[in-house]
């Protein structure tokens, strides 16, 4: 293969060789959203996937201002009962980490070693942010709005506050929002307490957590998250596309008990119902489809429509389930063409490989208690 060994990818590591302690720590803070949890429409908070690059930071609401500036013709300052105060929308928003299904890929960018569970649905409740920045009165000469974290740290040998942008016209969107509340409470610390940004349909580094400055930008901003991370790319000196919204995806609850360890499943003879949810932040799922013999034939599942523009939708299929050993599969596509290849194009940072998802089971009678 033509892919060049760089500093950010271990020599000669496959996927199916063992993960670094550097990944263990990482997957060991940030926690995915066990898959059995594809059962609930809404995840509940505990079991909604983690993604925190430095420490989760401390704050009070005393001292916590949401500062508003750049090409702005009156640059303020709001306080979380400000915010609140303001109208407020809560919506179902599917979200996911762009490096989900990382673990996988061969070789592997060295950072959060997803495997396919960086992916929630949550109510968020907060007010639209285009009405605090048109009050705000945005300079004609405006192209982009970046939104500054509180957290901090070092990354590619950088020393950062945790920041991304979004060009105007998505920042204008009715449905991005700047959140306070999650399925009914408060964020809570490690979801971005007292405010995040809430963008539908692109990949979760857009929603800024513990978000403490919005600032409109005529430049491009040019932060590492922007213009290092989350950029497609097949060598370390391409500037690569940027990444923005999330790809289709099908995930499976997966029928049946698990295996401790290897996670095997292992389920009764006769008809099963298998089910799982689907979602595409490029437009609604049409089509999900399940195979029961690794991915040679397929067949169409039964989708629901979606319960909000940006939240996954559930799928479901009928399968007479008889004695033996399969790999049940499934895979997405969405209303613009774009579906789960069998093989997504591999990249450097290990963004968006949306592989269908295959479970292993064993389909025997029950034995034990
Ligand atoms: N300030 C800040 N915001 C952030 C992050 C972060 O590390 N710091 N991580 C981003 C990433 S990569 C993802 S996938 C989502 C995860 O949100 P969650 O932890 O609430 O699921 O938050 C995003 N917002
Ligand atoms: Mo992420």
């Amino acid at each position: 293969m033509d892919r060049p060994a760089t500093e950010e990818l271990p020599p000669g590591l496959t996927a199916s060789e063992q993960i670094t302690p550097e990944e263990l720590q990482l997957a060991a803070r940030n926690h995915g959203m066990p898959l059995e949890a594809l059962r609930w429409p809404v995840t509940p908070v505990g079991l909604h996937y983690l993604l925190i690059h430095y420490d989760v930071p401390v704050v009070d609401p005393a001292w916590w201002r949401l500062e508003l500036g750049g090409r702005v013709s009156r640059a303020r300052s709001f306080t979380l009962d400000e915010l609140r105060a303001r109208p407020a929308v809560t919506r179902p928003v599917t979200m996911e980490c762009a490096g989900n299904g990382r673990a996988r890929l061969s070789p592997r960018a060295v950072s959060q070693p997803w495997l396919l569970e960086a992916v929630g649905t949550a109510e968020w409740t907060g007010t639209p942010l285009w009405p605090l920045l048109e009050e705000a009165g945005v300079a004609d000469d405006a192209a982009e709005v970046v939104f500054s974290g509180l957290d901090r740290g070092v990354e590619g040998g950088i020393e950062q506050r945790y920041e991304r942008s979004l060009p105007l016209a998505e920042a204008r969107r009715a449905d991005v929002l700047l959140a306070w509340a999650v399925n009914g409470q408060p964020l809570p610390p490690q979801h971005g307490f007292p405010l995040r940004l809430l963008v539908p349909g692109w990949y979760g580094m857009t929603s800024v957590k513990w978000l403490s400055r919005v600032t409109v930008s005529a430049e491009p901003f040019l932060g590492y998250q922007q213009v290092r991370a989350y950029r497609y790319r097949r060598v370390a000196d391409d500037d690569g596309e940027p990444v923005t919204r999330i790809v289709p995806r099908s995930l499976m609850a997966p029928p049946g008990i698990p295996d401790f360890l290897t996670r095997r499943r292992f389920l009764a003879p006769g008809p099963c119902r298998l089910e799982g949810r689907a979602w595409s932040g490029w437009g609604p799922v049409v089509r999900v489809e399940v195979s029961v013999d690794g991915g040679h034939a397929w067949d169409a599942a039964e989708l629901a429509a979606p319960p909000a523009p940006h939240a996954w939708q559930a799928w479901s299929y009928r399968w007479e389930a008889a004695p033996g050993d399969y790999e049940l599969c499934c895979r997405a596509a969405d209303a613009t063409g774009r579906e789960q290849p069998a093989e997504p194009p591999w990249n450097l940072g290990g963004y968006a490989g949306n592989h269908p998802h295959r479970v292993q089971v064993t389909v025997r009678s029950p034995a034990g208690p």
